[in-house]
């Protein structure tokens, strides 16, 4: 079907290689599905619109391969890419699944395995660098703990940004264009992980020795189940200038990691959220980080990424729609939604101006801020009923 909401290429849409690629593995059951080559992966997502395609090094290239089966397999890859003219945005490293990465990767307590780690993400980082990824994403799904007692979480945070440092100052030497994006997550595979939330992460990068080359990948499903508001929180790394990339996908509420496609879960973060990036100024790629539902087979599964897209691109129509009703512009003014731009003292004005000037606050007490219908005609845009 080709009609406005057909992903090209122009729409920046990127997909991991685990994503679609995932078999349907979780804590109660086998695979459902076969594995994916990568190949096939990037010319079927290709053929639907995606403009990249991102990885971890043992999505690519599994665990302990021999040197030859990695060449070769790279090689693979690469061939598609140049075939389909897919790029490579974004790239990451597992350290989370083999059982050495148990107790985490840069924090863990065992020195040899935090060692380990770093070598694991070096070379990742140089092949990272030769596929022309700009962003390499940090998720510590491991780093953390179920007990207190067993993890000294300052000596956690040392290590963390020990790593950081390492891994920036390598990124400078070799000259790669790269930067470092931090995925924030409350739990899950650990009971408690490091960097919960993004203002975790916002807060810990402040510390880092080359903080500006550090940023965010936050995910819409991680934060809602930190009880977060999505939108808040891209908003804020945004104002920071930290939202370096984005893992989109959906989620209700605080439980499990749903890793819904993009659309499924919270419709209306949703729409605030693409509103946000389609006006806010955010440029990077449109990531989907979903777990196609393991009640499906392969058709089911492109039939979840070509959806994610097209869910993305009807909330931004929507969006497009809801900005330039007139009535809604007549509703934000109501509202005073840009009046919040205005500087609260004037320039140059002085507080003994501020202290003198006279309010009648019985007056601003009673004024209504019309909010409910604003938010009324947001909905009905959504729904379509305008
Ligand atoms: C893993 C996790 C995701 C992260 C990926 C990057 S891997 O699937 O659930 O949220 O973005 O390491
Ligand atoms: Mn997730
Ligand atoms: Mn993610």
């Amino acid at each position: 079907m080709t009609d406005d909401y057909t992903p090209r290429p122009e729409h920046k849409f990127s997909f991991g290689l685990w994503t679609v690629g995932w078999q349907g593995v979780d804590p109660f059951g086998v695979a459902t599905r076969d594995p994916l080559d990568p190949v096939e992966t990037v010319h079927k997502l290709a053929e639907l619109g995606a403009y990249g395609v991102t990885f971890h090094d043992d999505d690519l290239i599994p665990f302990g391969a021999a040197e030859d089966d990695r060449e070769r397999r790279i090689a693979a890859f690469r061939k598609a890419l140049d075939e389909t003219g897919l790029v490579v945005p974004m790239a990451t490293t597992n350290l989370f699944a083999h059982p050495v990465f148990k107790d985490g990767g840069l924090t863990a307590n065992d020195r040899d395995v935090r060692r380990f780690a770093l070598r694991k993400i070096l070379r990742n980082l140089d092949l990272a660098a030769e596929l022309g990824a700009h962003t390499y994403v940090l998720w510590g799904g491991r780093e953390g703990s179920e007990s207190p007692a067993a993890k000294d979480v300052r000596a956690a945070l040392d290590r963390y940004a020990e790593g950081l440092n390492v891994l920036c100052a390598y990124v400078k030497e070799r000259g790669y264009n790269i930067r470092f994006a931090l995925e924030p997550k409350p739990n899950e595979p650990r009971g408690d992980i490091l960097l919960p939330t993004i203002g975790h992460a916002l807060a810990f990068i402040s510390e880092l020795e080359h903080s500006e080359m550090v940023g965010l990948n936050p995910e819409v499903g991680h934060e809602q189940m930190a009880g977060m508001s999505v939108v808040h929180g891209y908003a804020q790394a945004l104002w920071h200038g930290k939202l370096f990339h984005i893992d989109l996908n959906g989620q209700t509420g605080p439980r499990y990691d749903q890793d819904f496609r993009f659309g499924n879960g919270d419709v209306k973060s949703a729409f605030f959220l693409v509103d946000l990036l389609e006006h806010g100024g955010y440029d990077g790629p449109r990531h989907f980080d979903f777990k196609p539902a393991r009640t499906e087979d392969y058709s089911g599964v492109w039939a979840s990424a070509a959806g994610c897209m097209r869910n993305y691109l009807i909330l931004a129509e929507r969006a497009r729609a809801f900005r330039a009703d007139p009535e809604v512009q007549e509703a934000l003014a109501a509202s005073r939604v840009d009046e919040l731009s205005v500087p609260t003292l004037a320039d140059g004005e002085s507080l003994d101006d501020l202290r003198a000037e006279e309010f009648d606050v019985a007056e601003a007490a009673a004024r209504g801020m019309h909010f409910e219908r604003l938010d009324q005609l947001a909905l009905e845009h959504l729904f379509g009923a305008r």
